[in-house]
């Protein structure tokens, strides 16, 4: 017998009843939510991959270690544990916890960005774009044009193009650039790794000019792994070596620990900067909490520790993105059009293609994730026109990219799930010409996609 299958390393202690519906329930829901899926109640959904952020599955050793939470205000002996951690595992020297990912974004960018100031990244995300606009900056895409075309099957599609950075450097010079934003398993291009190659070459380019380089890592493991497979020299070391190396070239990081940390809460800034560390353990005060907690129960803390450690564990992280492709190949074996090639953290179905009659002011992908939703109660969300907002001129963001995210959480579904998941989708697909887009009718400040409403044209 040639073919052997993988399967999950781990096996199932307690479960969580879910709730299917029926199609008039779900209309009900689905226009009382305004047509946003992040409007609805979780009872109501059936499959949810609406994120994969703080969904995770937590191990038994973490739930014991909820139980070792030292909750005393200072100096929490969580906190020292999850120091340790980060130390082993990513390298960073200095360390502040913060309650998730953008607390450390916020504390980073009052510290790093004065205005006027420009922040290259390879491609935008919300809430690390919006804490750089509120602190007077402006963001700047510098990933390879192959990164905007879902078609594109180039295997590392989160790397830098370092032309266009030596374009921002010589247009604003170094002293408008704070630091080099590199994101892993870029989320917005549909989970699409970086190389070390790339990286290396960007380091190369930063240490001569003299920019530091900052590190999203909040994805780093997903990202690793698709170095181990698919870059050359790297198949035969470790999912935790390539993340070290990872780290290693770059000189600080924000962290939302709530995805590949394998969290329901929590995140972190690291730094190697000793100075930026003093401004951001006293910033943190001010905005978290004290700087041994962070926002964070020592409870938090402890369980994040735990799950840095299970997260770049070869087997969890194989099976993890094993079950992302054997959605996606489902999907491709329909026909749907989806990003190329498969993501780290969820499949990314190419909502132009799918409904190609309807303009981007119809909102095509949040169209179709509502359409998702009404077939089958799987829960997905949209990342196009509506997440990418307007800019500070207040006109709109269109991105190339209109996409639904079908985002898996760790440890949570199984295979049949991923089976029920890709039949509602081929359903949809086969009456996609007699679907009908939206129009915005609530748009908040910040962040529109979380809390817009929406109407059927
Ligand atoms: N990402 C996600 O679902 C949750 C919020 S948007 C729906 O993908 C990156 C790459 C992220 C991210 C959150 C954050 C912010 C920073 N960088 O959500 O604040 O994917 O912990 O992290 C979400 P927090």
């Amino acid at each position: 017998m040639k073919h052997r299958s993988w399967a999950e390393p781990f096996k199932i202690k307690m479960v969580e009843l879910i709730k299917s519906t029926s199609r008039e329930d779900r209309e009900k829901a689905i226009s009382e939510a305004g047509f946003n899926t992040f409007l609805l109640r979780s009872e109501d959904v059936y499959i949810d991959l609406l994120t994969d952020s703080g969904t995770s599955a937590m191990s038994d050793q973490q739930w014991a270690g909820l139980l070792r939470g030292d909750e005393a205000y200072a100096g929490s002996r969580n906190y020292y544990h999850l120091e340790d951690a980060i130390h082993k595992y990513y390298g960073y020297k200095y360390i502040v916890p913060t309650h998730q990912g953008r607390g450390a974004e916020h504390i980073l960018s009052q510290i790093m960005i004065k205005p006027g100031d420009v922040v290259p990244g390879n491609m935008y995300f919300t809430t690390t774009r919006l804490h750089q606009e509120m602190a007077g900056g402006t963001f700047a895409d510098i990933i390879i044009d192959e990164a905007h075309d879902p078609d594109n099957e180039f295997e590392f599609k989160g790397n830098v193009d370092l032309e266009k950075l030596d374009k921002l450097v010589k247009v604003h010079g170094t002293d408008k650039i704070p630091y080099v934003c590199i994101a892993t398993n870029v989320n917005m291009a549909g989970g699409q790794p970086v190389s070390i190659a790339n990286l290396k070459a960007l380091r190369d380019y930063t240490n001569e000019k003299g920019i530091k380089v900052i590190h999203d890592m909040t994805r780093v493991a997903e990202n690793a792994y698709f170095i181990q497979q698919k870059e050359e020299g790297y198949k035969d070391k470790s999912i935790a070596q390539i993340v070290r190396e990872i780290c290693d070239l770059t000189d600080g990081a924000t962290m939302s620990a709530k995805k590949d940390a394998l969290v329901n809460i929590g995140g972190f800034l690291a730094i190697n900067d000793w100075d930026i560390f003093e401004e951001a353990r006293n910033l943190v005060v001010v905005f978290e909490g004290l700087h041994t907690y962070g926002g964070l129960a020592g409870r938090d803390m402890e369980a994040m520790a735990i799950g840095i450690a299970e997260s770049i564990d070869d087997n969890h992280i194989s099976a993890r993105i094993g079950q992302v492709e054997y959605l996606g190949e489902k999907m491709l074996s329909y026909g749907i059009p989806i990003v190329k090639p498969i993501g780290g953290h969820g499949v990314f179905v190419n909502a132009r293609k799918f409904l190609p009659h309807l303009s981007q002011d119809e909102f095509p992908a949040q169209t179709l994730a509502a359409e998702i939703y009404i077939d089958s109660g799987v829960r997905t969300m949209e990342r196009g026109i509506v997440s990418a907002g307007r800019k500070p001129d207040g006109t709109n963001y269109y991105p190339k990219l209109e996409l639904v995210r079908f985002t898996i959480p760790r440890r949570v579904y199984t295979q049949a799930h991923m089976d029920v998941v890709s039949e509602s989708v081929l359903s949809v697909y086969e009456k996609r010409e007699s679907i009908k887009g939206l129009k915005m009718v609530y748009e908040p400040k910040y962040l529109r996609f979380f809390q817009a409403r929406f109407e059927r044209i």
